[in-house]
């Protein structure tokens, strides 16, 4: 870290300070891995605030102290702002799912209140300002790479690539990396320096792997560098072409192949990372991180052995603690971190409090790291917008805790292909009440809830030989219809507890 960030951090700070006099402003990070539903999350919180939607749990909001919410210039002004007005006619006209998200943004909520205390509000008009960046997930991933060496980044990687989830798409990049000796003693002659050739080919093959294993292991998977698979305005620069090498080519000749990838490495952290972290986490207030946490679950204990070990990963970078690369740096400190498992309209509430359980012992050594640091932590199961209803399915006489909705087009369950418009009951199946069955070692079989079919014969608590190895029963499903008001709007969107989400965030701010 240089001094020049350090200035750049403290005089963003003063900054703050300054345009806090006229509106003071809390920053809420929602931080998240790909497809976590940051944006789904940000988008359904603004809409339910400005356009009165039901929160009847958010204090602030239910009983009427907040006068007026709306978006407002934002401070940055080289940040796009985040696409709210585009979000939200997605969600509710069209009702498809906004896409990826591929570039940083920002937006502005400007909120006028009515405080609770008497002496606030006789002697000023309370207004707040919410900042929020919303930005692809992963990136995030690169936050874990600042205390990494080149040499042990490059170890990692390799060893994360032998495992056997990984290695069967390692293999093109493995056997280029064994060729790369013999390359580097017989040089091709061609126009470029054959080192950079080199360089780039090799980052090719590493990037090749990055992507295949992505795809296969969903976004729990630690892979860095984030930018290689979401580039942004980075895509096809030379600072995306460098790739872990075998240790087998360590050199200290700077001449070298692997000095030629060292420094790109720490270009990379010095020139991408650094300012992704200084410019939007190292001033938040608060912070929601939001986990998929049913699709880990569906996916078996590996992935959500690897998720809990890239969540702690990432949060260390949010703690200020003893080997923390920013600690002097940041002069706000988050003092609330919510855990909220997303998607929680996939379940029937009665398994909300079972998956609450499981992310609180997702999170568990997370949370002790914050605590310790003196930040309060909550977990929580939310819906930043549901997309079903909750209905009972009688099957055989039995009566089963359902879901209806719309399956978006192209999903498919069993033999039903849905086409995106046609309703569709199914009862996604049971969490089980213990959470430590899910965490048990790595390589034993999913303790997936019931089959359905099997459901009937099952007593209230399933022990482990009747559960079923299918995951839950689980369909993506589209954004709900919503219903228009006497002007022609439409409603607010559901969700589940997003109210709740909402009070712990910011409620003592609007005190
Ligand atoms: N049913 C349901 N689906 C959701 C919800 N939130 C997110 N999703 C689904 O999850 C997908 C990803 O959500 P996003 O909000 O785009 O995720 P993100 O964290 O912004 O992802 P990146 O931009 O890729 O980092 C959406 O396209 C939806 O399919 C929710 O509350 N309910
Ligand atoms: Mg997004």
């Amino acid at each position: 870290m240089k001094f020049f960030d350090e200035m750049r951090i403290a005089a963003s700070n003063l900054t703050d300070f300054a345009s806090d006099m006229a509106e003071p402003s809390v920053r809420l990070g929602v931080t998240g891995l790909a497809r976590a539903g940051k944006t789904i999350f940000i988008s359904s919180a603004l809409h339910n605030i400005i356009h009165a939607g039901r929160l009847p749990r958010f204090e602030a909001h239910a009983t009427g102290r907040i006068a007026s919410a709306e978006i407002a210039p934002q401070p940055d002004k080289l940040v796009p702002r985040f696409r709210y007005e585009d979000h939200i006619a997605d969600l509710t006209d069209r009702r498809i799912w906004p896409v990826s998200t591929s570039r940083t943004s920002q937006v502005r909520l400007s909120l006028r209140y009515q405080s609770k205390e008497t002496l606030k509000r006789t002697f000023r008009s309370d207004r707040m300002a919410i900042d929020i960046v919303d930005y692809p997930g992963e990136w995030l991933l690169d936050l874990t790479l600042m205390e990494l060496s080149y040499r042990d980044w490059s170890s990692r990687s390799f060893e994360q690539a032998s495992k056997p989830l990984y290695s069967p798409h390692a293999r093109d990049w493995f056997a280029h990396c064994d060729g790369i000796a013999t390359s580097l003693a017989n040089p091709e002659q061609g126009d470029e320096p054959y080192l950079e050739t080199l360089a780039r080919s090799t980052a090719k093959h590493f990037t090749d792997y990055l992507t295949a294993a992505k795809q296969a292991r969903g976004a729990y998977a630690l892979l860095t560098p984030g930018r290689f698979l979401m580039p942004g305005e980075y895509q096809d620069s030379p600072a995306l072409s460098f790739a872990p090498l075998p240790d087998a080519l360590y050199s200290k000749d700077k001449h070298s192949l692997w000095a030629m990838m060292e420094r790109r490495f720490e270009d990379y952290k010095a020139s991408i990372v650094v300012p992704f972290y200084r410019d939007h986490f190292a001033r938040l207030d608060r912070q929601i991180v939001l986990i998929d946490l049913l699709a880990a679950l569906n996916e078996g204990p590996e992935t959500l052995a690897e998720l809990e070990e890239t969540i702690t990963e990432i949060l260390r970078a949010f703690r200020p603690g003893s080997r923390f690369w920013l600690r002097n740096l940041v002069s706000r400190r988050i003092d609330k971190i919510l855990f909220a498992a997303t998607k929680a309209d996939h379940l029937h509430h009665t398994s909300h409090d079972r998956l609450e359980r499981i992310l609180a012992r997702l999170v568990e050594r997370a949370t002790e790291r914050v605590q310790s640091s003196g930040g309060e932590c909550q977990t929580m199961a939310i819906a930043a917008v549901r997309a079903t209803r909750e209905a009972t399915l009688t099957v055989e006489g039995d009566e089963l805790p359902s879901l209806v909705g719309i399956p978006l087009e192209g999903e498919i369950l069993g033999e039903d292909a849905f086409d995106g418009e046609t309703e569709f009951a199914l009862f996604p199946g049971d969490l089980p009440a213990n959470p430590d069955l899910f965490f048990r070692a790595a390589g034993q079989p999913a303790p997936w809830g019931p089959h359905p079919d099997k459901a009937a014969q099952l007593e209230d608590e399933p022990n482990e030989d009747d559960l079923f190895q299918d995951p839950l029963c689980f369909v993506r499903f589209r954004p709900p219809h919503l219903e228009k008001d006497a002007e022609g709007l439409p409603r607010s969107l559901p969700h589940i507890r997003l109210d709740r989400a909402l009070d712990f965030l910011l409620g003592d701010i609007l005190k």
